[in-house]
């Protein structure tokens, strides 16, 4: 086989992007319901891969991804071999190319984008969202039959949002950046010169994206690690290679920023190069109020002009008279005072979670979104290998206010009910039996109110209707708390980074509410989503909140990424006692039934 080289086209992102295209089209042209539905799924997986969809299609790999049937797997295949795929341009070239670039703003679909591009005749793909822009201002879109004032300054506020994330660089999510920073790092760990070696950065304050990789290096040949560095496979450019750092440019334009030193001034580097920057730059004041310069080899008494080195990081900020503050703490917020006053708070860690509530199972429940992959029993039994005493089954409810009758809604929950309770009758696990539902605009849950009785728990989310005015958002939110067994909030502010903005809430009545009827807010550990977010976290439990952190998987491999969830936890100050899926089964149970 020609050797074929890697191409931005080829990215998880670009291909991702090609699927909801194509589902788009789809969407279009009424083709089958289900094969829309693979298409964008196939999309959110790739998206979410954490190795390139490229490199396992050249390991021959690509049927081991969830969701890539036959028929695609072969698309995909005449695409990295050739270039296209003669299907995939057939479908797009149904449809203008500018409904497509019109997709990208948020709040936009694929009919209201066709919509607009028909009415407004916006062909030119090069100009388009300038275009619908200049046509919001002038009022034209309020004059497009189903559209109106309101719909206009939606867009147009879109737009805005849009033009301003297009402003920053693209950043990469946690599961790409943690197996690239570790394929990095196995690569370094082969020669023998590399003593120690370290991702730092954003990465090891488990920030929820990632701009670049950075990397520490412990060594006592500092230039021979980076000639080694620089020959990294998977570099396309070196941008710098000095004495004692060098920057490597891998596919994607993502780059990789390498530190090397001896293990001397190893603790002040590891300091420096963890940041954040606006912790160090508070460092930096603290220090020189009690005489000391601080720098990434060491710290200086002003005053003796004694220079000081540390091996260890704890060292370092021990000298200054502080205690431990763990990476996810330091973004230049109040760590430093409370590290002075040693009141570090003990934070969660991975092994205190015993259970997951959020898992999506493969029963078909006939439900308004996507089912997960693995059966109740092999659920169970992977909660079992991941050391749980628990596991929650949260599938999404059947679709409601369709073809399906009150009746049957209900008695497709009793059979599910039932049958869970059969597989796992002789498995010694704990479960409860759970539901995801959605939240309707008006605050009402998606499901009839006898449904209720066969479940354990409702976990209450919102999945459309994002752009409500913030006072209206709020009520919905707040309806929906009080409606039977709803004991979790899911992933509270329906962001996905770089994709979709949160929503606007006035979150300090929520809290209340939450507080009040003793509800969880959920931390979704989905990597794209990684919601509530820290900061909202932080606020939440100065509430007085609890929480519970969920993996909303649907598959058992997701199931291992609880710690994405752990992380934001811990970024959120919260300790064991905050979060309650740390507890026991029986105290568990009891406050579902609370
Ligand atoms: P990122 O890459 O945007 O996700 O965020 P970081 O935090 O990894 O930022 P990066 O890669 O620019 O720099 C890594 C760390 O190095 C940063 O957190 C603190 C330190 N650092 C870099 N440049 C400066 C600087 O000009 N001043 C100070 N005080 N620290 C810096
Ligand atoms: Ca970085
Ligand atoms: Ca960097
Ligand atoms: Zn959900």
């Amino acid at each position: 086989m020609k050797k074929i080289k890697f191409e931005e086209k080829y990215s998880n992102k670009e291909i991702a992007t090609l699927l909801r295209k194509v589902a788009a089209v789809y969407i279009l042209t009424g083709e089958n319901r289900f094969k829309i539905i693979a298409y964008q799924k196939a999309a959110d997986t790739i998206e979410n891969l954490s190795r390139n969809l490229f490199d396992l299609w050249q390991e021959g790999k690509l049927n081991e991804v969830s969701g890539i049937g036959t028929s695609l797997a072969s698309y995909l295949d005449e695409y990295f071999k050739e270039g296209y795929c003669r299907h995939f341009d057939e479908v797009l070239k149904k449809i203008p190319s500018s409904v497509f670039v019109l997709m990208e703003i948020p709040g936009i679909g694929p009919k209201k984008a066709f919509n607009l591009v028909k009415a407004l005749k916006l062909f030119d793909e090069k100009t388009v969202i300038l275009d619908l822009k200049k046509a919001c201002l002038s009022g034209e879109v309020a004059k497009i039959e189903g559209f109106g004032e309101k719909s206009q300054s939606q867009i147009l506020k879109a737009i805005e949002i849009f033009e301003k994330r297009k402003e920053k660089p693209p950043r990469m999510v946690l599961p790409y950046a943690f197996s690239l920073a570790k394929e990095i790092i196995d690569y370094l760990k082969k020669n023998p010169l590399v003593k120690e070696v370290e991702a730092l950065g954003s990465l090891r304050r488990f920030a929820p994206t990632i701009g670049d990789i950075d990397i520490l290096v412990k060594t006592k040949d500092e230039k021979k690690v980076i000639d080694y560095f620089i020959q990294f496979p998977k570099a396309v450019k070196i941008d710098n290679a000095g004495e004692k750092k060098a920057s490597i440019i891998v596919s994607s334009d993502i780059r990789i920023d390498l530190r090397v030193c001896d293990e001397k001034s190893y603790g002040a580097m590891l300091q420096y190069f963890t940041g954040s920057k606006a912790h160090n730059i508070k460092l930096r004041e603290y220090a020189l109020k009690k005489g000391y310069s601080l720098s990434e080899y060491g710290i200086k008494d002003l005053k003796t002009k004694k220079f000081y080195q540390f091996e260890k990081e704890e060292d370092f900020y021990q000298f200054l008279g502080l205690a431990y503050i763990p990476p996810e703490l330091r973004e230049g917020l109040n760590e430093i005072d409370l590290a002075k006053n040693k009141k570090i708070p003990k934070l969660l860690t991975l092994s205190q979670i015993k259970g997951d509530l959020h898992i999506h199972s493969s029963f078909d429940l006939k439900p308004s979104h996507d089912l997960g992959e693995a059966s109740f029993f092999e659920i169970a039994q992977f909660g079992k290998k991941l050391g749980y005493s628990y596991v929650g089954f949260s599938d999404h409810n059947p679709k409601f206010g369709g073809d399906l009758s009150e009746k049957e809604i209900v008695e497709i929950l009793k059979k599910r009910k039932k049958l869970i309770e059969e597989s796992l009758k002789s498995f010694d696990i704990g479960y409860f039996i759970g539901l995801e539902v959605d939240i309707l605009p008006d605050g009402e849950l998606s499901l009839p109110k006898e449904a209720v009785f066969y479940v354990d728990y409702l976990i209450a989310s919102i999945h459309s209707g994002f752009s409500y005015e913030k006072t209206k958002m709020t009520k919905r939110i707040l309806k929906a708390l009080d409606f039977p067994k709803v004991k979790i909030l899911g992933h509270p502010t329906g962001r996905l980074l770089g994709k979709r903005e949160e929503i606007d809430v006035f979150w300090e009545e929520v809290f209340e509410k939450a507080k009040k009827k003793n509800i969880a807010l959920e931390i979704n550990a989905w990597p794209l989503r990684l919601d509530l977010p820290d900061i909202l976290v932080r606020q939440a439990k100065n509430f007085g909140v609890k929480f519970i952190i969920n993996t909303d998987a649907h598959s058992l491999k997701e199931m291992e990424g609880m710690f994405y969830g752990v992380s934001v936890a811990r970024r959120g100050f919260l300790e064991k006692d905050d979060v309650l899926n740390t507890q026991e089964f029986d105290k568990l149970e009891a406050w579902l039934k609370s």
